[in-house]
């Protein structure tokens, strides 16, 4: 007899909560040693997603999970686990493909099998997250455990709500280096993230090597705050960045923040400063003190160059030009400086990101607004909205995931307040900004300034547990999207990141299980 089936996304401890949830009771799939993984027959995409799950699940489980195409027209219903992308009208229209959305899937478990279906390889691999997810904890350890490893039956249907879901993190105040930048691109994808914002320079520190200015990276990327060592990426090493966040269906946006935060250019090229003479190096955590000089021909030849090289490194279509915190330039130079180094990145082939700033300036329709500062007023990014202009949210007060979590968190800033668990769950952003609705919003994204993070564990204690709430703001319908039912489920993450040694804040706020 078949059990009931009842609807319920809080029966299954998945995060970020799915469009449609069925479980069906009494029903399960236990992996065993003799499950495999079938990908679609001639899909090398289908292939290397399986080889992924299949590393995800062998340290712990000790099974082979031989990863193998399937022969066309087999039926996708015998024993294991089937990767299958399909044509978008097979697909239940909750799981369907949109212009804006190429992630959609739907998981299919019961007794025998895990189906899991998408229309394109970007679903798959969201969905993969998911089927991780319903694996108990353990199946995250990186040496072999007991089981058993149970998938509870239903089906899944899922959809992202929001095309950008980002995570923003700065390399330039503390340096990570590649090996770290890749452990948070693992966390970040277990939310199905799609987004890498790296914060690639700044006053303290710039991160990137560019060939026609190689004191940038040689000098410039030689401290950090406090005066540690610094570092920074070769082109090489970037690129491995780039590949392994493609890799993972996301995409990374490089920013190169101007004209402001600029100081570790300017101590770098003598001939980017007015009396051509460079500033020492700077390893303290003041902002906007610093300005590239608009009115000079060596400025936007220097843009050019450094937007060409980074743009030749980004696959994905955004370069953030930054433009945040300018204090020693009037608005009209400021205005001018925006609207010429947009016209940079767009003849170098992409779509300008900037923060709120750059909104007082006259915008390309490509380019897109980033909100953060909650204290000023939003006037500008809401006229913004009003021409058309995309906006990307990330208000401080609630996805500034370096904000304290109270007055006892040791690391971090304060200067948007303190942003407990829930306050970074509950908010929305169609209803954050007066006149600024869903189809004004590309996406949301969560930031983590480095000024007070020395390593990669601190780094992991202000983005755990509140990257998975920015992650849920983003991907589920709001409809769903409750308090308390999503406390369970992030209490269930708990021993999911103890199992990846994952530091995380224990907030009062959670029912943590151990
Ligand atoms: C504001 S957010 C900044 C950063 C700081 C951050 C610290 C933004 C566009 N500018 O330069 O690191 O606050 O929370």
């Amino acid at each position: 007899m078949q059990a009931p089936l009842d609807r319920t996304v809080a029966d299954l401890a998945v995060v970020p909560a799915p469009v449609a949830v069925r479980v069906s009771r009494g029903t399960e799939f236990t992996l065993a040693r003799s499950t495999r993984i079938l990908t679609s027959p001639g899909s090398a995409e289908a292939e290397r997603i399986g080889a992924y799950l299949a590393g995800l699940l062998r340290p712990s489980t000790g099974y082979p999970l031989p990863v193998t195409a399937a022969t066309a027209g087999g039926t996708g219903e015998g024993d294991g686990i089937w990767l299958q992308i399909t044509r978008n009208d097979q697909l239940s229209d909750e799981a369907r493909e949109d212009p804006e959305s190429d992630e959609g899937y739907e998981l299919r478990v019961t007794g025998a099998s895990v189906t899991l279906r998408a229309s394109r390889p970007e679903g798959l691999f969201r969905g993969v997250q998911t089927l991780r997810q319903l694996l108990p904890a353990s199946i995250e350890r990186a040496t072999a455990q007991a089981g058993p490893w149970r998938v509870p039956g239903g089906r899944i249907v899922d959809r992202p709500r929001f095309a950008w879901r980002g995570a923003a993190l700065d390399v330039a105040r503390h340096f990570f280096t590649v090996e770290e930048v890749k452990r948070y691109i693992d966390l970040i994808s277990l939310y199905k993230l799609n987004v890498l914002h790296l914060h690639l320079t700044d006053d303290q520190g710039w991160r990137i090597a560019v060939d026609g200015w190689p004191n940038l990276s040689a000098h410039g990327g030689s401290t950090q705050v406090g005066g540690g060592r610094g570092g920074f990426y070769t082109k090489q090493e970037y690129w491995e960045i780039v590949g392994y966040a493609r890799d993972r269906y996301i995409t990374v946006v490089p920013e190169i923040d101007v004209p402001g935060h600029t100081n570790a250019a300017l101590a770098s090229c003598a001939e980017l400063n007015r009396d051509g003479r460079a500033p020492e190096l700077y390893t303290g955590t003041s902002v906007g003190f610093s300005s590239l000089c608009p009115d000079m021909a060596v400025t936007y030849r220097f843009l050019n160059d450094v937007v060409g090289e980074v743009a030749a490194l980004t696959p994905g279509p955004y370069v953030h030009i930054g433009g945040d915190e300018v204090r020693t330039l009037r608005d009209d130079q400021y205005v001018a400086f925006v609207e010429r180094v947009q016209q940079i990145v767009q003849a170098h082939g992409k779509r300008p990101v900037g923060w709120q700033e750059i909104a007082k300036a006259k915008l390309l329709p490509t380019s897109v607004v980033q909100y953060w500062d909650v204290h000023v007023s939003p006037e500008d990014v809401l006229q913004a909205a009003r021409r058309g202009t995309k906006l990307l949210l990330s208000p401080a007060s609630k996805a500034y995931l370096d904000m304290k979590y109270d007055e006892r968190t040791e690391l971090g800033l304060d200067w948007a307040g303190h942003v407990e668990v829930r306050d970074a769950y509950e908010w929305d952003p169609a209803t954050l900004l007066d006149g600024v609705g869903e189809q004004d919003v590309l996406g949301v994204e969560a930031e983590l300034w480095s000024e007070t993070l020395h390593s990669i564990a601190d780094v992991e204690l202000m983005a755990f547990p509140r990257l998975a709430c920015v992650a849920e703001v983003g991907w589920s319908p709001a409809a769903g999207r409750q308090w308390d039912g999503y406390r369970q489920r992030l209490a269930a993450q708990g021993p999911r990141w103890s199992a990846m040694a994952v530091s995380y804040y224990r907030s009062p706020q959670v029912p943590w299980p151990e």
